[in-house]
């Protein structure tokens, strides 16, 4: 491809179009290295600062990602996850061939705050329980998860070892508690600090902030999370009925 002075896009936009439709098109393949900024510099007869705008957005946008001193990198497919099925982390990963994990952040009984009382529906002040997780697939950290569960429905989980489990098959197969139905919202978020360490992603990366409260039997609410995605690694459907 030739960029085109004459087109009302710019130079910048132009390249990082072509680059986005070779990542579409597996020309160019997760993990392989783009060509040098002098290289695109000659092949599309643009400035450095043009190549550098165009693979900066894409950067920004989780198409690529660069490693000091080796180079820029196409990231890897997105996941996709559905916002029909009730599902777990676990379980989202082992469908898609990848090995769910946890690293446990925090995990103890604290006392319901005005917004946990709400979103749990108890007193101020009742026990809740706190659980912080990083969430991994095949090692790779995926999300940072922070559950509130109500302590009257789940106080059997303080003696369960909570390394590597799934919450959801221990509340459902161990507790015998039926998750019946789920609230969720999303919106951006930029992921910065200890979290952007934690989730190995540069400082101001954007993320997906998700707040969840799954309901069960009776319409009671089980749990209340709040959780924070990789935006680079994840992407969210949902199919839409006509009216
Ligand atoms: C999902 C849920 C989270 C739930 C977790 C249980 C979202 C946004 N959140 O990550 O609410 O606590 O699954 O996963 O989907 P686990 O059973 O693997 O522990």
């Amino acid at each position: 491809m030739k960029t085109n002075r004459e087109k009302k896009t710019p130079l910048y936009f132009q390249l990082k179009e072509h680059i986005k439709r070779q990542i579409e098109e597996k020309e160019l393949k997760p993990g392989q290295c783009l060509p040098s900024e002098n290289d695109l510099c000659q092949e599309f007869g643009i400035s450095r600062m043009t190549v550098r705008q165009a693979i900066n957005e894409l950067q920004y946008e989780g198409l690529l990602y660069k490693i000091q001193g080796k180079g820029t990198f196409v990231s890897k497919d997105k996941i996709e996850q559905s916002l029909i099925s009730l599902t777990s982390f676990s379980n989202d990963m082992r469908n898609r061939g990848l090995a769910p994990g946890s690293k446990i952040l925090a995990f103890e009984v604290i006392s319901a705050t005005a917004k946990l009382s709400e979103a749990l529906r108890i007193n101020s002040g009742d026990k809740v329980i706190f659980l912080k997780r990083l969430r991994m697939a095949d090692n790779e950290p995926m999300s940072i998860e922070s559950s509130y569960l109500n302590y009257y429905l789940c106080s059997p989980l303080l003696d369960i070892p909570i390394d590597n489990i799934s919450l959801y098959d221990v509340l459902k197969q161990e507790l015998g508690l039926k998750l019946v139905k789920a609230a969720q919202s999303l919106e951006t978020f930029l992921i910065c600090g200890w979290e952007a360490g934690l989730l190995e992603v540069p400082e101001n990366s954007l993320g997906l902030f998700i707040k969840r409260t799954t309901y069960t039997e009776d319409n009671k609410p089980l749990e209340y999370v709040e959780s924070i995605y990789r935006g680079d690694r994840y992407k969210f459907y949902i199919e839409m009925k006509g009216v």
